[in-house]
This record gives C-alpha cells, sequence and structure tokens, in this order.
C-alpha cells in the first residue's frame, strides 16, 4: 500500500522538511512512501541546492510529484530566456536561488543562467513535468486552488487569489489542499484565530506553514486511495 506524504513551498529550506517527513514516519527506504510536493521549491531560503538534489534523487526513483508552483515557473521561464528575473530577484528571493545554482565566477545575471543550464541540464525538464493538479479520492492538490475569468471560468492558476478562492469557488464534495499562502494568515483573516497550524475551513486546507520564517514544514498523509491518516 503507497502511503503519499503532502507538502508544500519549502522555498529554499530542506532540513526543515527532512526533520517533518522524519517525524511523520517517511521511510526514505521504502519504495511505498511517495512524496507530493504542492510546489514553491525554491527562492527566500538558502539551501536551494539541497533542495534540487533532493527533488532530483526522488524523481529518479519515481517516488516524488511535484506540482508546480509560481517560484517554480519563475525558475523555468528564466532558465528558457523568458524572463530576465531582476523583478523577482528584487522582490521574491529568486537572488538566493541563482546565488546557490551558478557557478561562483558567474558574475552577470546571463551568466548564470548560462551556468545552471550548463550544470544541471535536465533542469527545465524537471520544472516543466512538474504538474497543476494531482488527485487522490475526494482530495484535490493545486499549488493555489482556482481563480475565475469570465471567459474561461473556474481554472487552476498557480497564482490564483486565495482570498477570492476561498469566498467564491464551490468545493462541492471534494476537498481542496493547496500551498502558496501563509496558514497563519487563512488562520487569522478567515477564522479569526491566531495560529500557524494548517488552516482547515469547510473543504479548503491551507498547509504552507511560512517555512522561510518558522523552519517548519506541514505534513498530510494519505493512503492510495485518499483516506487522509494524518
Ligand atoms: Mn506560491
Amino acid at each position: 500500500m503507497k502511503k503519499y506524504f503532502v507538502f508544500s513551498d519549502i522555498h529554499g529550506n530542506l532540513k526543515p522538511l527532512v526533520e517533518a517527513l522524519d517525524e511523520a514516519g517517511f521511510n526514505m527506504d521504502d519504495d511505498n512512501h511517495i512524496l507530493l510536493s504542492l510546489g514553491d521549491h525554491f527562492d527566500r531560503g538558502t539551501q536551494n541546492l539541497q533542495v534540487l538534489a533532493y527533488l532530483m534523487h526522488f524523481d529518479k526513483l519515481n517516488r516524488i510529484i511535484m506540482i508546480r508552483g509560481n517560484h517554480d515557473d519563475f525558475l523555468l521561464k528564466f532558465l528558457k530566456n523568458e524572463s530576465d528575473g531582476i523583478f523577482n530577484i528584487q522582490k521574491n528571493g529568486f537572488g538566493n536561488t541563482l546565488i546557490e545554482l551558478a557557478s561562483k565566477d558567474s558574475v552577470t545575471i546571463p551568466m548564470m543562467r548560462d551556468s545552471i543550464n550548463k550544470r544541471f541540464p535536465n533542469l527545465i525538464t524537471l520544472l516543466e513535468k512538474m504538474i497543476d493538479k494531482f488527485e487522490l479520492g475526494d482530495y484535490v492538490f493545486t499549488h493555489a486552488g482556482y481563480a475565475y475569468d469570465k471567459k474561461r471560468g473556474w481554472y487552476i492558476y498557480n497564482f490564483a487569489s486565495t482570498p477570492y478562492f476561498l469566498k467564491h469557488f464551490d468545493t462541492k464534495d471534494k476537498y481542496y489542499v493547496f500551498g502558496h499562502a501563509h496558514a497563519s494568515a487563512m488562520n487569522y483573516y478567515e477564522l479569526g484565530i491566531e495560529s500557524n497550524d494548517i488552516f482547515e475551513m469547510g473543504n479548503f486546507i491551507g498547509i504552507d506553514a511560512n517555512t522561510v520564517l518558522n523552519k517548519k514544514v506541514h505534513i498530510l498523509i494519505f493512503d492510495e486511495f485518499g483516506n487522509k491518516l494524518i
């Protein structure tokens, strides 16, 4: 029986992830233990290189399912030369990722791009194979939920406005698990409580622990039929 260990938004922090998985009973050597990441693997933290090695390790073993967060998109677009990265360096902690992943002799941003693509020739492929959504039983996993547009209706968007999603999206009989927005902020603004625990409201479950600040990662565990074990 497979077990899925779900986490999100580690943002360049490997140690808190490994500690949380340890505590949750994740066994590195058990092929039935599968990781399900809800995205935003990089930026802001200081272990981006270690995070990448960890993802590549489990990807090689086919033991990780990765959803693509908006920060994973930042890196993908930069590496494909579709973005100069400047805005995200200034505002979103992308500079840490570049400095860690590029060779030390890269002194300009374009040199960093070339260096990263050279050092990690499969990184673009890894980022491109990240998915938008994963489902297990009644649970739907995304990075940031759904956004609404008059033409398209509701669509999965990894930069969706969380308050809008929570207010207007009809979950019906499914459960929606997501990261992207700090659980502490949703607990405060939606429920009026001061807590950094997992956010649960109706059929919404938010698991972003604000790892950069708290050095903590929330883990959920599911069996292969979508029964929530933790
Ligand atoms: Mn995000």
